[in-house]
């Protein structure tokens, strides 16, 4: 086996919405990538981890033919992906291993504006466009709706105003794109967000362990994302409302302040965003010289 064979490969999206987010996340591990000239692998200086930049609807295959080890990708491409392999009598051969907070949006049915809808049933005969026909296919299937699938390649928000559909099934994230088309979303398909991916074969006992600690230090990259570190001083009467109201956070630490028998100090780690409002409230209750620190790293 030669050295390259032990350098784990990761696919991620080469320019799209999952890019800038998929390397911040590496990144944020400790990778550090030098990209070639070619732009289409970058090789991790510092973990025997290359990325090869490639289209999304590429990744799932990537994993299943065995070209890369891990991808990062929308659970829509792969719940898509699943379900072309199973209507061609094949099996996936890639596991989902983290889900990720980024990539969210939803793959949805939605109606041009003025058109009625009430609930599947109204699907009964219409022309569906999409870029997801076995997901489209799959939702219909089991509300017992016959419709025509319309496979698109893309532009599909425009596809009723082009007579080609009456209505259509896409992602949505904010859902400007469908306001500004006159469409109205009516129906959730699947719920996604982007996923790291891997493959169920054995890898050698080297790059299994540099999986294990990647996906310990993702864990660790997105537990902290909205923690913070609060420090607060507190009459000790006021300890059991103070500790109520500290979002998402276990034992605090709680120290004697010299000097000042019935005051103790808190440090706290909170799993949530501290907002103001909370600072006003534990003010309320009797918390003075607040501080609140952003967490950079966190390993249980
Ligand atoms: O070239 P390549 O094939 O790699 O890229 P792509 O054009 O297929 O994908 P890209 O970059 O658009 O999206 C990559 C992944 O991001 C998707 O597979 C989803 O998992 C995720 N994602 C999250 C989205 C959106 N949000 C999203 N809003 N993918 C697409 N959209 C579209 C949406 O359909 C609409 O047309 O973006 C437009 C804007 O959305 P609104 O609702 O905010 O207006
Ligand atoms: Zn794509």
């Amino acid at each position: 086996m030669d050295e390259g064979d032990l350098r784990l490969k990761l696919a991620v999206q080469k320019s799209g919405r999952l890019t800038d987010p998929s390397l911040d996340l590496l990144t944020r591990c400790g990778l550090k990538l030098s990209r070639g000239k070619d732009q289409l692998m970058g090789y991790g200086e510092n973990m025997p981890l290359d990325v090869l930049f490639v289209r999304d609807d590429d990744i799932p295959d990537l994993v299943q033919e065995d070209v890369c080890d891990l991808g990062l990708v929308g659970m829509n491409v792969i719940e898509e992906k699943r379900l072309e392999l199973a209507a061609r009598g094949h099996r996936a051969r890639f596991e989902v291993v983290r889900t990720l907070d980024f990539g969210r949006c939803r793959l949805s049915l939605a109606v041009p504006e003025g058109t009625s809808y009430e609930g599947p049933s109204s699907l009964r005969g219409k022309r569906i466009a999409t870029t997801y026909p076995y997901l489209l296919e799959k939702f219909l299937r089991e509300r017992d709706v016959q419709a025509e699938i319309v496979t698109l390649s893309g532009a599909v928000e425009i596809a009723p105003r082009l007579g080609r559909a009456d209505l259509i099934c896409d992602l949505v994230s904010t859902g400007s794109t469908l306001q500004a088309n006159h469409l109205r979303e009516v129906e959730t398909v699947l719920e996604s967000h982007a996923v790291l991916i891997r493959t169920p074969v054995e890898l050698p006992p080297q790059k299994d362990e540099w999986v294990q600690r990647l996906l310990m230090r993702i864990e660790g990259v997105q537990q902290v994302r909205e923690s913070k570190y609060i420090m607060l001083h507190a009459p000790r009467a006021a300890l059991p409302e103070i500790r109520r109201l500290l979002p998402g956070s276990e034992s605090p630490t709680i120290i004697p302040l010299e000097g000042f028998p019935d005051k103790v100090a808190v440090h706290a780690v909170c799993r949530e965003n501290v907002f103001w409002e909370t600072l006003e409230s534990l003010k309320k209750a009797g918390a003075s010289a607040m501080l609140v620190l952003p967490v950079e790293k966190m390993l249980a």
